[in-house]
């Protein structure tokens, strides 16, 4: 099925006629794509049945194609679809179960990012999925309500599976968080906004890049799109929209602000809800955090959600642009206010850390050391609290931190206390140049059962070129030398 995702053209027209292998012959018009002509598309909820008690999703991975420019398709992939993937949402306590079968032509893996789940049913690089297989983990949801996120794990291959396109929203609801005074209308006044790179270089600038990607001869630069789309719009019918924003690029760090500076009300990050909404005008997001935001609106205005890149080499802020239009319509239903008070959440305690670990990150090497499937690099025991202190060696190269099955807190940057935003619980946070994070890990009641969790730079291209490590999680009375724990074996049988 051809999948059309116009991007629209705008400004100069360039014409531009090709002939390739002396035969075929392409025209097409393009200066500039996008334009806020588009509406933006909204992930499909995941499908599910019942069995017994399980609640039970199926996906399918799969090939496809995507027209970005009109009548030039470009190899997308995607879950039940060309091009990303339908939104999986489930509540706090259900059992679930999820068939993941595999038409790429490949083998990958599923992850479910944020996530806390059994290291078995992780998705991470020891669960490959092969060609034509199907991989059914199921696991008992244990955790608060957040905004979660699910991708592609196989080692070294993350980030091209990522930017080709197979990148779906994984929100879990709970009790605590449907009592509250919040957009939840999925779709309408509650939007996943996943923000993430074009699955070739389709260049804003120049058509030459474009066409060039396209017969393979150049590497051009990625557009940012929403939900698939470059420069869409939204219609707003609500005086308050929530916005479950996922940065799913390889490998950029957002700033994100709105046009004319308003505030906006950040309510979670990854872990879940805050204690009370924090109000601030600009958000820094690097590869795999989120953030949900509620911004308000005015009957009849158009705002725009503009986004800057930090330099990956110097984190120094780039180029800002316009990333999604929001247009309020002439009368809104009224949403009242937010909450003051929104959970209550314990506070961050050092009273239980049973260790403190450091790790640097340098180059794409953690501790001197890159990724090695049957590598233990640390063992940890179940039910327990570590510091891990975070540093990026580096001058000038950006990284971030993220640590599988796990949320932690954010004690400090440098130092320093984090923003009030980035104090509770996470599970990916930016680590600019040389620069030391120090995080409060709790770690699983129950043991890892012999499979490693990960942890890594969540830039892609990091960490598909080593920056990664596994952790074991043990019973208390288990020995926490990572030699005592070899994986060889286990490495090569799923
Ligand atoms: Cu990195």
């Amino acid at each position: 099925m051809k999948n059309k995702r116009a991007l629209f053209l705008t400004g100069t027209l360039v014409t531009l006629a090709l002939i390739v292998g002396g035969s075929q012959l392409w025209v097409f018009s393009q200066s500039r794509l996008g334009g806020f002509v588009e509406p933006l598309n909204v992930p499909e909820l995941a499908e599910s049945t019942l069995e017994g008690s399980v609640r039970t999703f199926d996906l399918t991975l799969q090939a496809g194609t995507t027209e970005f420019v009109s009548d030039v398709p470009i190899e997308t992939w995607g879950i039940n679809g060309d091009y990303l993937a339908p939104t999986l949402r489930v509540t706090d306590g259900e059992q679930i179960k999820i068939n993941v079968a595999n038409s790429l032509p490949e083998d990958t893996t599923l992850h479910w990012h944020g996530l806390h789940v059994p290291a078995e049913m992780d998705g991470g690089p020891h669960q490959p999925i092969e060609m034509n297989a199907i991989w059914s983990p199921h696991w008992t949801v244990s955790q608060a309500a957040s905004t979660n996120w699910y991708h592609p794990h196989l080692h070294g291959r993350s980030e091209a599976h990522v930017k080709l396109g197979v990148v779906g929203m994984f929100i879990v609801d709970d009790a605590v968080e449907l009592k509250l005074n919040l957009p939840r209308n999925y779709g309408v006044d509650d939007l996943p906004i996943i923000v993430h790179d074009s699955p070739i270089g389709l260049s804003s600038g120049n058509p030459l890049d474009f066409i060039g990607e396209l017969f393979g001869s150049r590497q051009g630069d990625s557009l940012t799109l929403v939900n698939g789309q470059h420069e869409p719009y939204v219609e707003v019918s609500t005086s308050l929209l929530r916005l479950r924003l996922l940065n799913a690029s390889i490998g950029d760090v957002f700033d994100f602000s709105f046009d004319d500076g308003r505030d906006f009300s950040i309510i979670a990050s990854e872990g879940g809800l805050f204690d009370k909404p924090v109000v601030e005008n600009s958000l820094l997001m690097s590869p795999g955090e989120r953030y949900e935001i509620v911004v308000a609106f005015e009957p009849g205005e158009t705002v725009r959600l503009n986004r800057s890149l930090l330099d990956d080499d110097n984190g120094a802020p780039a180029d800002s642009e316009s990333t999604l239009e929001f247009r309020a319509g002439s009368a809104l239903q009224n949403l009242g206010a937010l909450p003051d008070v929104m959970v209550t959440l314990p506070e961050t305690s050092l009273d239980n850390v049973a260790r403190t670990r450091a790790f640097d990150m340098s180059g794409v090497e953690i501790n001197g050391l890159m990724m090695h499937m049957d590598r233990i690099d640390q063992v940890v025991h179940a039910g327990t609290q570590e510091t891990w202190s975070v540093r990026n060696l580096d001058s000038r190269e950006l990284h971030n931190f993220h640590v599988h099955g796990v949320s932690f807190r954010v004690l400090s940057v440098d130092g320093a206390p984090p923003a009030v935003h980035q104090r509770w619980d996470k599970d990916t946070v930016l680590i600019p140049p040389e620069t030391t994070v120090e995080l409060l890990v709790t770690f699983p009641e129950v043991s890892s059962g012999g499979w490693p969790f990960m942890f890594h730079c969540h830039f892609l291209r990091h960490e598909g070129r080593g920056m990664m490590g596994q952790y074991l999680v043990v019973e208390p009375d288990e020995s926490l030398d990572p030699s005592n724990h070899m994986i060889s074996s286990m490495a090569h049988t799923h």
